[in-house]
């Protein structure tokens, strides 16, 4: 299956890149890191460091050169400096790959004219690069098998708490809200994993003891310190993080841990409720939504996939 994965960079973000780069049936024709939940230079230093991690910098990066309106939380967006500072990622000597030098939105735009087959484009973080590449070159929309897409809150509510905004929307979508609604304007498959999946996922304890346990195997030591990076102080009843991206990005490889549902879902650009996608009685873009997740299932296959 060949992939393209636009990632937002943050510790979501680099273990699902770890995760394709992990699946023997993918391959990834390029990486783009978009600037939202994270600082792109370490961000992108870190995105080519885990392809020297796995031999692969023969894999083109790209850097999103479109900002969206709402900034990240700086204290989300930090941690891209001491995921790109973990000793694991800077053992290797070997010389690390360079970023392309075109803008992520025309390299995207590139990999889609370039493909031989349609390919499938996973996005962990906002839209801003896909809707622009469609809006240049509307004939791309042929060359897209599926835009699987982590972001949304549809009956939950959503994680953006920010001055002005209603609470509806989720992170991804609101970055960038106008992108959002352009994307859903176009004629492509959408397959969506909002909150309301993605919110059986949290990152525990208990799955960070099992991964401890196969830390013998240097893939699971890297996302097991990456994950160890996102464990919070709140109080432990309440999870902070969950595998939002990489039950996205499980998907590709254990597509039988998710059952999906059909929605008609419309977006909103600007406003109180900006980034929000909700669904419509009548009308609305008919979306395919992740709805339930085998949740023991899904984190079985994590772990084997990590014995590497
Ligand atoms: O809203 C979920 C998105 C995912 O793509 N991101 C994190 C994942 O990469 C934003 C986000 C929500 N809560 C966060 C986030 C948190 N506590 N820390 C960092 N990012
Ligand atoms: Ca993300």
């Amino acid at each position: 299956m060949k992939v393209i994965i636009d990632q937002d960079g943050a510790v979501d973000d680099l273990i699902s890149t770890m995760m394709l780069l992990a699946m023997p049936h993918i391959d990834l024709q390029g990486i783009v890191v978009t600037p939202a939940d994270c600082f792109l230079p370490p961000s992108v230093s870190a995105t080519l460091k885990i392809l020297r991690f796995f031999n692969r910098t023969d894999i083109e990066v790209g850097k999103g050169h479109l900002y969206g309106v709402n900034s990240f939380p700086r204290d989300w967006r930090k941690v891209s400096y001491a995921i790109d500072a973990l000793p694991i990622l800077n053992e290797s000597q070997a010389p690390l790959g360079t970023p392309v030098a075109e803008p992520g939105h025309d390299f995207l735009a590139r990999k889609l004219r370039e493909a031989e087959e349609p390919l499938t484009i996973l996005i962990t973080g906002p839209v801003s690069n896909i809707a622009a590449a469609l809006e240049q070159e509307p004939n791309l929309t042929s060359r897209i098998k599926e835009i699987v897409w982590m972001g949304g809150a549809l009956r939950e509510r959503g994680n953006v708490q920010d001055y002005g905004h209603d609470g509806t929307a989720e992170w991804n979508a609101y970055w960038d809200p106008t992108a959002t609604h352009r994307l859903f304007q176009q004629d492509v498959p959408i397959t969506l994993f909002p909150l309301d999946v993605t919110n059986h996922v949290p990152v525990t304890m208990a799955f960070l003891q099992k991964l401890a346990q196969q830390r013998s195997y240097p893939l699971s030591d890297l996302a097991g310190q990456c994950w160890a990076m996102t464990v919070g102080t709140i109080p432990a009843y309440e999870y902070i993080y969950f595998m939002w991206d990489t039950l996205s990005t499980g998907y590709l490889g254990a597509p039988h841990c998710i059952e999906f549902r059909e929605a008609r879902c419309q977006t909103v650009a600007s406003g109180p409720s900006a980034g929000r996608i909700h669904e419509a009685e009548q009308g609305g873009r008919l979306i395919r939504v992740a709805d339930t997740v085998n949740v023991d299932g899904f984190l079985d296959y994590v772990l084997t996939l990590f014995k590497q």
